[in-house]
C-alpha cells in the first residue's frame, strides 16, 4: 500500500514538473512573438543557463581606457550633407526650375519667380536684384533652353551668395596664446551644439581645444557643453551656477593659454536681442576676454527657421560684439534657405558654417556653389 502511495506521489510530482515546463515554454513563446519596438533588443531566453556560481560572483570591475569618438573630417562635408540640403530645399529648387521651364517666360513667369524667391526668405532687395539680372541674361540668350536657364539661375544665385567672401575660421593659435572663438545668439538657436560640433571639427583636424562654459544661468547648460567635449577628449572650464559669465570666459582663456591649447571656444547663454541688460552683459564678456588679446572670431548663431527675424537679431548683435561670421543652423528643417542670401546681403557678414541636422557631425563649412547645387539638383 505504502509502495503504491509513494509511486502515485512520484507520478504527481513528475506530471507537475512537465506541466510547469510546458507553461514556461508558452510564456517564452509569447514574449518572443511580441512585435519588437524599433531599436529595442529582442527578448530571448538564453539557450544555456549560466552556472549558479557565476550568478553569485560579483562582476570584477574592468578598467577601460576612455574611448573617444572619431569625428568625421571637415573637408568635403557640405558635399556629403548636400543630400540633406536637397531634401529640405527641394520645393524651392523645384519651384524655381518649374518657372524657368515654362514655354513662355512672360510677365507672369517672372512674377512667379519673384514670389518663389520671396517665400524662401531671400529678401525683397536681393530678390529684385536677382530677377532683374536673370531677366536681362535670359533676354540676351533669347531662345535659351530650360537647361541653359537653369545654369544662368545657378550662376546668379551663386553670385548673390558672395562667392569671394572670406569664410575661413580663424582658429590658429598666436605665438603666446590660443585663438579665441566667442559664440553668441538668441535662445535655442544652436550655440552649444555648434560649439560642440566645431570642437569636433578641430579635433578631427588634429588641434587641441578647450571649451569655456560662459552660460552660467543653468547648470545644465555647462553640462551639455561638457558632454560634447568629453566625447572627443576636450576639457570644459566651468564656473558656479549664476557666477559672472565674463569671469568664466576670462578663466577659460587663461587656462587655455597655460595649457598651450590651439583654440578656446566660449559658449554663451542665449539672450534676446531686445533685452538691453543681457546685450550689455555680452559686450562685457567680450571686453573682459580681450584683456588677454583680441577675440579672433565672434560667431553669431542664427536659426534658419526664424526667417527674416534672423536679420533683425543679427543687426543688434553686430552692434554689440562686432560679429565676424554667421552660423546658420537648422537649414535641414526649413525650405527657406534663401535666408543665407538675405543675411549676408543685409549685414555684409559671411555665413561661415551651416548646421544641417542634430547629428554630431552635421555642421559644414558653407560653400556657395555647393549650396546652389544642393538647391537646384544636378543640371
Ligand atoms: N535640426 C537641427 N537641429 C539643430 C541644429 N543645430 C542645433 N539643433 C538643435 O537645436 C536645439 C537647441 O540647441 P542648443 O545648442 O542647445 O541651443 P542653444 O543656442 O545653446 O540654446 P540656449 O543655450 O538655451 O540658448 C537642440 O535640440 C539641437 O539639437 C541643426 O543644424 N539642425
Ligand atoms: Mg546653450
Amino acid at each position: 500500500m505504502e509502495f503504491l502511495i509513494v509511486g502515485v506521489a512520484i507520478m504527481l510530482v513528475l506530471l507537475l514538473g512537465v506541466a510547469l515546463l510546458v507553461q514556461r515554454g508558452r510564456r517564452t513563446a509569447r514574449l518572443d512573438d511580441r512585435p519588437a519596438r524599433p531599436g529595442a533588443p529582442a527578448v530571448r531566453e538564453p539557450d544555456v543557463l549560466p552556472p549558479v556560481g557565476d550568478l553569485l560572483t560579483p562582476p570584477v570591475p574592468v578598467l577601460v581606457e576612455p574611448e573617444y569618438d572619431v569625428p568625421a573630417p571637415s573637408a568635403g562635408r557640405l558635399a556629403r550633407l548636400r543630400e540633406r540640403l536637397a531634401r529640405s530645399q527641394s520645393s524651392l529648387g523645384r519651384g524655381l526650375l518649374s518657372v524657368l521651364s515654362r514655354d513662355r517666360l512672360d510677365e507672369q513667369a517672372w512674377e512667379d519667380l519673384e514670389d518663389t524667391l520671396l517665400q524662401a526668405d531671400v529678401g525683397v532687395a536681393a530678390t529684385q536684384d536677382l530677377v532683374e539680372r536673370l531677366r536681362t541674361q535670359a533676354l540676351v540668350a533669347a531662345s535659351a533652353s530650360p537647361g541653359a536657364l537653369r545654369d544662368l539661375l545657378a550662376a546668379e544665385l551663386t553670385a548673390a551668395l558672395g562667392p569671394d567672401l572670406d569664410r575661413s575660421l580663424r582658429t590658429l593659435p598666436h605665438d603666446d596664446r590660443p585663438a579665441v572663438i566667442l559664440v553668441v545668439g538668441v535662445n535655442g538657436s544652436g550655440k552649444t551644439t555648434t560649439c560642440g560640433k566645431i570642437a569636433r571639427v578641430l579635433v578631427a583636424d588634429g588641434r587641441s581645444v578647450l571649451l569655456g562654459a560662459a552660460d552660467t544661468f543653468r547648470a545644465a547648460a555647462a553640462e551639455q557643453l561638457q558632454t560634447w567635449g568629453e566625447r572627443v577628449g576636450v576639457e570644459t572650464v566651468r564656473g558656479p551656477e549664476n557666477s559672472d559669465p565674463a569671469s568664466v570666459a576670462f578663466d577659460a582663456v587663461k587656462q587655455g593659454t597655460a595649457a598651450r591649447v590651439d583654440t578656446v571656444l566660449i559658449d554663451t547663454a542665449g539672450r534676446l536681442h531686445t533685452k538691453a541688460g543681457l546685450m550689455d552683459e555680452l559686450g562685457k564678456i567680450k571686453r573682459v576676454i580681450e584683456r588677454h588679446g583680441p577675440v579672433d572670431e565672434t560667431l553669431l548663431v542664427l536659426d534658419a527657421t526664424t526667417g527674416q527675424n534672423g536679420v533683425v537679431q543679427a543687426r543688434v548683435f553686430t552692434e554689440i560684439v562686432d560679429v565676424t561670421g554667421i552660423v546658420l543652423t537648422k537649414l535641414d528643417g526649413t525650405a527657406k534657405g534663401g535666408i543665407v542670401i538675405a543675411v549676408q546681403r543685409e549685414l555684409g557678414i559671411p555665413v561661415k558654417l551651416v548646421g544641417l541636422g542634430e547629428g554630431k557631425d552635421d555642421l559644414a563649412p558653407f560653400d556657395p556653389a555647393e549650396f546652389v547645387e544642393g538647391l537646384l539638383g544636378p543640371s
